[in-house]
């Protein structure tokens, strides 16, 4: 899950203590040089930094359980994806980003953003909800104090199902917004199981109110995720043995919808809030292009992480030992929004989405907890 995003470069003055990956973060975050994209593996020049193990599918000699699938989606299932990632999945019982700050109305964002409404939409809930109880995971300053980061356990999560979790207060400071503003400031919505941003963990005691069960991945979000894993040529990589139990056992959910304007980065970080330590992660980019850097599992680590060209269609797998690497996207890059996804005459639906996409990227980054059904049965039932 996101560490932090930074709206803007930071100067490019890099301390003789940067590691490798942090060196390269700054390398790629710079913006007052031309963008150097020669040592990043970008498929279209098919350089010598990945090893190709099908059709449009490659890996990566220091990441074993890295894969990708360049072009993975065909334009029309972008669209497909971009429509789901902006109007249908930011809405309950997926929590997004304003929800703990705003009141949304129920009809959602997106009509609004689609429709240029002028008027206010998001409220902030400071001014009209009761005050909350601060929860204790904040100091009592109310500063963000330190998370333990582990990898979860089944009986931390049993702990969290048990107890009441208080979620963020909402801030006294933020001001109202209309449709193109809050969708602007939409950073994330969250996929299948109830993440507790508070905690850094899953809450699996919050279920669907329609189905009074845990909230499930969308369908076609599923879909295409099983169908980026089947696609794999697992017996051509090194992690092919452990792979014939994930193609077997592969359910998705739980996940985030990153949503990046033109100058946000995502920080070096690792997912960790899942009990797996090697399930497949899939990650589908759509609109603008991304330069996504990956280590190893160290943060100090002297090897050179490897950047990757990612476009509108491609998806990468984490899997295996790469499940707990360091990895981020320093950089979007401008003016690189394919053709088939800015205006097009066909599709009387798509203008506001090419307006959205104009300055945007979106990632679908889909997770398994790795918890068995009978283990989510119990943790939802607590
Ligand atoms: O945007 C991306 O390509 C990666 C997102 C990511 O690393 C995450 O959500 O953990």
């Amino acid at each position: 899950m996101p560490l932090s995003k930074q709206r803007f470069a930071r100067p490019p003055t890099p301390p003789d203590t940067d590691t490798t990956l942090r060196r390269s973060e700054r390398f790629y975050k710079r913006k007052d040089i031309p963008l150097d994209l020669s040592d990043a593996f970008d498929w279209l020049r098919d350089d010598s930094s990945a090893v190709k193990i099908g059709d449009k599918c490659y890996t990566f000699e220091n990441h074993p359980g890295l894969v990708y699938l360049p072009n993975y989606l065909n334009e029309h299932d972008q669209k497909r994806m971009i429509k789901l990632s902006l109007r249908d999945i930011p809405a309950p019982p997926n929590r997004n980003s304003l929800d703990a700050h705003y009141k949304i109305p129920t009809e959602g964002l997106w009509h609004h953003y689609a429709a240029n409404t002028k008027t206010d939409v998001a409220v902030p809930r400071a001014a009209t909800e009761p005050p909350r109880e601060m929860p204790s995971y904040y100091a009592p300053s109310g500063e963000r104090p330190l998370i333990n980061n582990q990898p979860s356990t089944f009986e931390a999560l049993k702990q969290i199902a048990r107890e009441h979790n208080p979620e963020i207060p909402p801030s006294p400071t933020v001001k109202p917004l209309n449709g193109e503003r809050a969708m602007y400031k939409l950073r994330w919505t969250n996929i299948g199981h109830y993440y507790h941003w508070g905690l850094k963990q899953y809450d699996f005691s919050v279920r669907d109110p329609q189905t009074a069960g845990p909230i499930a991945i969308p369908q076609p979000v599923a879909q295409v995720c099983k169908g980026a894993v089947e696609a794999i040529p697992w017996q051509r990589t090194c992690v092919a043995e452990a792979a014939e139990e994930w193609k077997k056992g592969y359910k998705p959910d739980a996940g985030i919808i990153n949503y990046y304007n033109l100058n946000d980065t995502l920080m070096a970080h690792v997912d960790r809030s899942e009990v797996t330590s090697s399930l497949p992660l899939v990650s589908i980019s759509l609109g603008h292009s991304a330069v996504f850097l990956i280590g190893d599992d160290e943060r100090e680590s002297i090897s050179p992480p490897t950047p990757i060209v990612l476009r509108s269609g491609d998806v990468v797998v984490m899997s295996g030992p790469t499940r707990r690497s360091y990895h981020g996207v320093p950089r979007i890059l401008e003016r690189s929004l394919p053709p088939h996804l800015q205006n097009e005459q066909e599709d009387d639906e798509w203008e506001p989405f090419a307006r959205y996409l104009s300055t945007a990227r979106i990632n679908v980054n889909v997770r398994q907890t790795g918890l068995s059904d009978q283990q989510i049965a119990e943790l939802v039932s607590v």
